[in-house]
């Protein structure tokens, strides 16, 4: 009896080992891949996208989500944007386009290689933000409007139980603004804030600063060329691919010097 129970507490336990790994597994391969937050349009945000990529075919584990988390005082730890990702397949390509439900990109056409994954938020929010992948046990809690920083102290509030998976943030003053779940800083200034960035192809190292290049992005709307200012890592054949595999090669720059 007592080695029935210990062999059942045995196959129970690889088993939720089992269960843990797969899941971590499949968690670690996701990543955020590419983001176009300010777009052309002075007036609205109509071609934004976030691209998050992973394995092929592969399905995002339940209760992941991207958000969009404002640093600015006043705003600290608001979600600007979410969209809920969990149960969503990777396309063909490995990716998935996060789009606004309410607001068409005209002229822009996605491959059928991606899955287009809609949010019924309408903007992700400018200034001082942080851009993050996170997954939850508690789903219900994360909406639009929601304060993930209630005590205003930088860190996540524990109560939304909340395990970073990837992202990136910028900000106008670190000293002034939060920057949240671990993502990585990839600009700080008062200049121009960067309208989109894209992670260097194959650079998969999550909450990785040099995986990113960044700039302005040129009119019109559905733009995918870059302008100026433009990030100092940035490669002579980078632009914006919304929903297909990223392009720029990496360290390019520095021989061109
Ligand atoms: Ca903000
Ligand atoms: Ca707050
Ligand atoms: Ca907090
Ligand atoms: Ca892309």
């Amino acid at each position: 009896m007592v080695n029935k129970l210990k062999s059942f507490i045995v196959s129970v336990s690889v088993l939720t080992a089992f269960v843990f790994l797969f899941t971590t597994g499949v968690s670690a391969q996701i990543r955020l891949n590419e983001i176009e937050v300010d777009t052309p349009s002075g007036i609205s945000e109509p071609c934004e996208f976030i691209e998050v990529i992973g394995r092929p075919g592969a399905v995002v584990p339940a209760n992941t989500f991207f958000l969009s988390i404002d640093g600015e005082s006043g705003n600290y730890g608001f979600i600007d944007y979410i969209a809920n990702l969990g149960g969503v397949k990777f396309g063909s390509n490995g990716t998935i386009t996060i789009i606004t439900s309410s607001d068409p990109c005209p002229g822009r056409k996605y491959p059928a290689e991606t899955t287009i994954v809609k949010s019924s938020s309408f903007a992700m929010g400018f200034g001082g933000e942080t851009f993050l992948l996170a997954s939850s046990p508690h789903p219900k809690l994360l909406f639009e409007g929601q304060d993930l920083d209630e005590n205003d102290d930088g860190k996540l509030d524990a109560k939304y139980a909340l395990t970073p998976i990837d992202g990136i943030a910028w900000c106008v003053d670190p000293s002034f603004e939060k920057v949240y779940g671990g993502a990585a800083l990839i600009f700080t200034g008062s200049v121009e804030l960067p309208d989109a960035a894209t992670r260097f192809p194959g650079s998969l190292t999550p909450f990785n600063m040099t995986s990113w290049y960044f700039g302005e992005v040129a009119p019109p709307d559905n733009s995918i060329k870059y302008a100026e200012p433009r990030s100092p890592n940035f490669p002579v054949d980078g632009m914006l691919t919304p929903g297909a595999p990223n392009v720029g090669t990496l360290f390019r720059h520095q021989s061109q010097q």
